[in-house]
């Protein structure tokens, strides 16, 4: 299944009612004066992340979100209601742009957030707001605000806790599909991955989610193969798995080229964790893994783990190192805050799920 990390969508809020204009009229009351009550104000588009969604998929059955209109106030003093909210709810992780694509609206990171996408419209005031001692029957009332409409982009970025880089064919997806029940498409030629893959990977009883993302070649950070734009996948994950295939004929070479990529693109992932395994070791006699190894550990400056997602040897290994690193990212952020406030546009702010709960009283 292709992994659906984008969704456009178009959203109204709701327009304000219109203010009455009214007069009390009884049988013995002479002069009741003007009582026709004020609109209600239209409903909000909210939207907020919640937990148990992993994708957009939602938003391509349903692309159009309208909050409802308030209702024209009415005589008797009597305010329309307010229209009711309505809220698009996203997995935590998801991005919201403008239209343009590039601008940043929010940026929902954490579970229960809620941001204000569009405004409903102010409710009119009816005439009975507009009595003063110089016009004491004013017969006209404001109509409503009308609401904000606009179009939408939702982006998803995978919140896995392990990513895997490396060259085309290094084996990233055969590791994937080793350790998890994913099943992405295999094949010994380059860029079989055009998408990425997320699994479940389990060790000792416990689990983490790995994601699997099209390989990177020499200059993907200006568009060649299938370029960079998949590593904003990987760039939340609390650490990166870098395949180098046991088949390359330099190794060395292979790590740096990638590592160069890594670089380019930015965004800090190279100051992520990162552990190096020589992949597909089982094609190798003794003599080579050894020297291969030698390569490997010279390029990146460490001993590298030796693994074939065939055979299993160093699976387990390769998997407990992950999980501790994986363990340990996670006890520190439980207590010093997200390193990155969100980035807002808006002069809205965040509201968190224990405020006011629809957030706006009418008006
Ligand atoms: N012998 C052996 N072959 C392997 C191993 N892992 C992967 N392969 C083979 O290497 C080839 C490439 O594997 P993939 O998992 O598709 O590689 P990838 O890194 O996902 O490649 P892209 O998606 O193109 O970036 C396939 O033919 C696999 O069968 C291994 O541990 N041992
Ligand atoms: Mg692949």
């Amino acid at each position: 299944m292709k992994f659906l990390d984008e969704a456009k969508v178009y959203i109204r809020s709701g327009d304000g009612g219109a203010g009455s204009v009214s007069f009390r009229r009884e049988k013995f009351i002479e002069f009741g004066g003007p009582d026709g009550g004020d609109g209600g104000r239209g409903g909000d588009v909210w939207v907020e992340a919640v937990n148990g969604l992993n994708t957009l998929i939602d938003f391509r059955y349903q692309q159009h979100f309208k909050a409802t209109i308030g209702m024209h106030g009415m005589g008797k003093n009597r305010a329309g209601a307010k229209g009711a909210d309505v809220t698009l709810k996203v997995p935590v992780g998801t991005q919201i742009f403008e239209e343009d694509e590039e601008t940043l609206i929010c940026d929902l990171t954490q579970e229960g957030q809620r941001f204000r996408l569009a405004a409903g419209g102010n409710g009119g005031f009816g005439n009975a707001y507009f009595k003063s001692s110089v016009n004491q029957a004013p017969d006209w009332a404001n109509p409503g605000l009308p609401g904000e409409e606009k179009t939408i982009w939702l982006r998803l970025k995978l919140i896995a806790d392990a990513g895997l880089v490396g060259l085309p064919n290094a084996g990233k997806s055969t590791f994937l599909a080793a350790v998890s029940r994913a099943r992405p498409k295999i094949a010994n030629y380059p860029f079989t991955t055009l998408h990425p893959n997320l699994g479940v990977a389990t060790i000792d009883g416990q689990e983490f989610i790995l994601a699997d993302i099209p390989g990177l070649i020499e200059g993907a950070h200006e568009g060649v193969g299938i370029g960079d734009r998949f590593l904003g996948h990987v760039e939340r994950t609390r650490v990166l798995l870098h395949l180098v295939s046991a088949q390359e004929e330099k190794v060395g070479k292979a790590y740096k080229t990638v590592k160069h990529e890594l670089e380019a693109y930015g965004n800090d992932i190279t100051d992520k964790p990162e552990i190096v395994a020589l992949s597909q070791i089982d094609v190798l006699d003794d003599e080579t893994l050894k020297k291969k190894t030698r390569e490997l550990a010279r390029a990146c400056g460490k001993t590298p783990f030796r693994i074939s997602a065939i055979t299993g040897s160093g699976m387990t290994e390769v998997l407990r190192a992950l999980r501790d690193v994986i363990v340990e990212a996670n006890a520190g952020t439980q207590e010093e805050k997200p390193a990155k406030a969100p980035k807002l546009r808006h002069r809205d702010m965040l509201v968190s799920d224990d405020d006011s709960d629809d957030g706006e009283q009418q008006g």
